[in-house]
């Protein structure tokens, strides 16, 4: 290791070790551990070219969201004796020195972090995999506090060089847009259509490895970059095409430029949708060139060799891409392309939320990509026959299955045409699947039931414990040994310790260790100081309503109510919330500043600061998620039921020994089932109650608020300006849309007022728990032994059973 880090330094970076900086080292170092990782790409390539019995999976998402990669590394690598070794004899740590990477933050929360996961996983367990993504230039934006509102700036992670990654030019391809889609006749009097007249820009792949614990192969995340063919394309210009010598370059510039920064809602952009193209058509050539280099030209096997899983609708154009490849430039016939299609294609729901279904308008996909528009078209009209068959032409079906939503602008609704060519519909939790097949997806379950099957998410447990809870990963080795890193299942052996007032001792040490990291990272950036002895009680996620950080703070303003009262807690509470919101939100953003002035107030309050400090930690990501899960003592998932789809957030508490407070929506459901009513908060109205009082129209938020004193105190005190007194207006709205539905289809559409009485029953009873130490430890000790279902690996194994189908190496 000494040796490669100072050639590093001197070669790569040209650097006398004496002289080079903090930046320096860190890259050197990375450079060191990225050799041994290329080595491990070198084996992969050799198996994946002689192992032709496995097939390969290819994760098609247009987010990846993998933080940090030089600590995972060598935890994956087992190098981290000799890595600290080796930085302790220039007296530094290896905490400084990872400090130094930026995140790569290519994704906006939940759905990005699973693909993550999904590549750990897949490497650990020995499957060949490649992920496919786009190289935006700037990822998910970096997130300030100014007065409480939250402010944006751009993310240019690359900007001090970025080591993990390899180029790979020779290995581009090129991608078309717009022109026309033309007819003729081929040699066997075929009628067969070509794609002329097109933009083209050249798509560049740089890959990073994704390690494995302890294994010998990687994952590929293979992120698209494009490049302008010719700077400038002079043959164009001598033709008189000024518009197309200068379009292209321009194009392929502002093409991966940035990540759009919207969770779970669709906003229809022609940017956005040249995105989704252009990753797609690159990844799709990719798998197709491999498939040759290691079958012959011959693609009717190709779904025994590859298979395809979209990662939501987003990168639904897989479908047509494929179809027009095999159709135009393969010669196949239709007959013969579809069969390979939807025998190689699998589609991965995330959400239910009409706000977020990805509905194209129709003339902008047909102008940009007139070719995938027409086979759209022949795709639809050949399913509407089947559906016209199988349901005696009712016509109701028909209009809803129809890829093509007619209306004042024609849509394209891209869950149906994934619903229609895949092999495979899933979706994240078991509960959520039963939402699709009953809700949104009904008419297909009904079509196809064999398609559909539920993969409860999971989390990768080599980031999400062993490298963000060192004493408790430590602790856990200490007592059941180390096979929970590879099998999570493994943790149901410290149900042993459950009764051993010793290990919940140590137990209850891990998470002072983790609270005291926490509290210090809060002092030095918000100046706020913690008690590591208050309950930390946590909600960090992205800012949304239906989420519900509303009703999180409306509770802790009615705790401050009792205080100003003369009660007193029964133990001393710290509430922190992280988390961003997309910047086109208003009432996300405004919700921030709400939770900021309740802060101030509250902090600043030099009786009710004794009891009660609520803290906003800015730019929310992966590595201060690393931070702050690990310090919880209690994990808020308050969903409105029914509406997130699974949350993976909730297990990363669970697994590092939080206690959860939550509705029975998504995976804590699950959780409930793993450890039991006694070990969890659940509360609140159920997913079918909310449905149908939503379908009744029968909920009325003003006569709780009439009849509720404690919730028309609080929230007459932000209609007042109580905590914003220089800007008394400034909450009106988030008033009025919770009685009126100032800006919603309905008054309080996610419910916050009809879950909050149940909400602060269930604090009380938290409370009251937490004053009992050997009792919280203990259930706290539960949930991570019953954690175990939710690891990716047991995810990834689920995916490879039901739908890949594929070996281990
Ligand atoms: O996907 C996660 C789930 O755990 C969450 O419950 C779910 O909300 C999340 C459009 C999305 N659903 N949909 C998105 C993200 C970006 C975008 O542009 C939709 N994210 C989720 C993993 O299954």
């Amino acid at each position: 290791m000494p040796k490669q880090f100072e050639y590093h330094l001197n070669h790569t970076l040209a650097e006398h070790k004496e002289h080079s900086t903090l930046l320096q080292k860190f890259l050197a170092i990375s450079y060191s551990i990225r050799d041994l990782v290329a080595e491990k790409w070198l084996n992969t390539e050799e198996v994946i070219l002689n192992r032709k019995d496995l097939r390969i999976v290819n994760y098609l998402s247009m987010e990846f969201l993998i933080g940090r990669l030089l600590y995972n590394n060598i935890l994956n690598l087992q190098v981290e004796d000799e890595v600290k070794e080796l930085l302790a004899s220039y007296g530094l740590s290896l905490d400084e020195i990872a400090m130094l990477e930026e995140d790569a933050a290519l994704g906006n929360g939940g759905l990005g972090r699973l693909a993550a996961c999904f590549l750990d996983s897949l490497a650990t367990l020995g499957y060949l995999s490649f992920g496919y993504t786009i190289r935006y230039q700037y990822g998910l934006f970096k997130q300030e506090i100014e007065n409480g509102f939250q402010k944006e700036l751009p993310d240019d992670w690359q900007k001090n060089g970025y080591p993990w990654e390899f180029p790979k030019p020779e290995e581009a391809v090129t991608v078309k847009f717009f022109g026309r889609s033309e007819s003729y006749i081929d040699e066997k009097g075929h009628l067969k259509f070509r794609w002329v007249d097109t933009y083209d820009v050249l798509v560049v792949p740089y890959d990073i490895y994704i390690t494995g614990y302890n294994s010998d192969i990687v994952s590929v995340l293979r992120l698209w970059q494009p490049r302008a063919i010719n700077e400038f394309n002079f043959a164009e210009f001598e033709k008189g095409n000024y518009e197309k010598a200068l379009y292209e370059k321009n194009l392929a510039e502002t093409l991966s430029k940035v990540l759009y920064p919207n969770d779970a809602f669709f906003q229809g952009r022609e940017l956005r949708l040249k995105q989704e193209y252009f990753f797609v058509s690159a990844a799709i050539q990719d798998i197709i060139r491999r498939h040759k280099r290691r079958f012959g030209n011959d693609l009717s096997n190709l779904s025994q060799s590859e298979v395809i899983q979209l990662n939501d609708t987003h990168p639904t154009l897989a479908i047509p891409e494929l179809m027009r490849i095999l159709l135009d430039e393969e010669g196949y016939s239709w007959e013969e392309a579809w069969e390979i299609v939807k025998n190689t294609i699998a589609y991965t729901n995330h959400t239910v939320m009409p706000e977020a279904l990805e509905k194209w308008e129709a003339p902008l996909l047909q102008n940009m990509l007139p070719r995938h528009y027409q086979i759209i078209e022949e795709i639809n009209a050949r399913f509407l026959k089947d559906v016209s068959e199988k349901f005696n032409g009712d016509l109701q079906k028909i209009i809803n299955m129809s890829v093509f939503e007619e209306g004042n602008i024609k849509k394209v609704r891209m869950a149906n045409l994934c619903s229609i060519a895949s092999f495979s519909i899933n979706g994240v939790s078991e509960l959520h699947t039963e939402i699709l097949k009953r809700t949104v997806l009904k008419d297909f379950y009904e079509m196809y039931p064999e398609k559909f099957n539920n993969k409860t998410n999971g989390v990768t447990q080599r980031r999400w414990l062993l490298e963000c809870n060192p004493p408790l990963a430590k602790l856990i080795t200490e007592s059941i040994g180390d096979k929970w890193i590879v099998d999570l299942y493994e943790l149901r052996k410290l149900e042993a310790f459950l009764d051993d007032s010793e290990f919940l001792e140590k137990l209850d040490q891990a998470k002072m260790w983790n609270k005291e990291r926490l509290a210090k990272y809060v002092q030095d950036k918000l100046s706020v100081t913690l008690d590591p002895a208050s309950l930390f009680d946590i909600q960090v996620k992205r800012i949304h309503e239906y989420k519900r950080q509303l009703l999180n703070i409306l509770h802790i303003i009615h705790l401050y109510n009792e205080i100003k009262e003369g009660k007193h807690l029964k133990v001393p509470r710290t509430f922190i919330f992280a988390g961003k919101a997309a910047p086109g939100y208003r009432m996300a953003k405004l919700i921030i500043k709400l939770i900021n002035s309740v802060a101030d107030v509250v902090n600043n309050d030099p009786v009710v600061s004794k009891q009660l400090k609520v803290v906003f930690i800015p730019n929310y990501n992966v590595s201060a998620a690393q931070i702050i899960i690990p310090a919880a003592n209690v994990s808020e998932q308050i969903s409105t039921a029914g509406f997130e789809a699974s949350g993976t957030g909730n297990m990363k508490f669970m697994l590092n020994g939080a206690l959860t407070v939550g509705t029975l929506d998504g995976a804590n459901v699950e959780m409930l089932e793993e450890v039991g009513a006694e070990n969890i908060f659940i509360f609140g109205l159920k997913a079918e109650e909310i449905e149908e009082a939503r379908r009744k129209g029968i909920y009325n938020p003003f006569g709780i608020y009439l009849e509720n004193e404690k919730i028309r105190r609080v929230l007459d005190m932000i209609r007042n300006g109580y905590f914003n007194k220089d800007n008394p207006e400034l909450f009106v709205d988030i008033y009025e849309n919770l009685l009126y539905g100032k800006f919603a289809p309905m008054p309080d559409q996610y419910f916050v007022l009809a879950d909050f009485e149940a909400y602060e029953q269930t604090h009380k009873k938290v409370e009251e728990l937490f004053l009992n130490k050997a009792e919280w430890n203990k259930k706290s000790l539960l949930n991570i032994a019953r954690s175990g279902k939710f690891s990716s690996d047991r995810t990834i194994e689920e995916y490879v059973r039901d739908i890949w189908k594929t070996k281990k190496v």
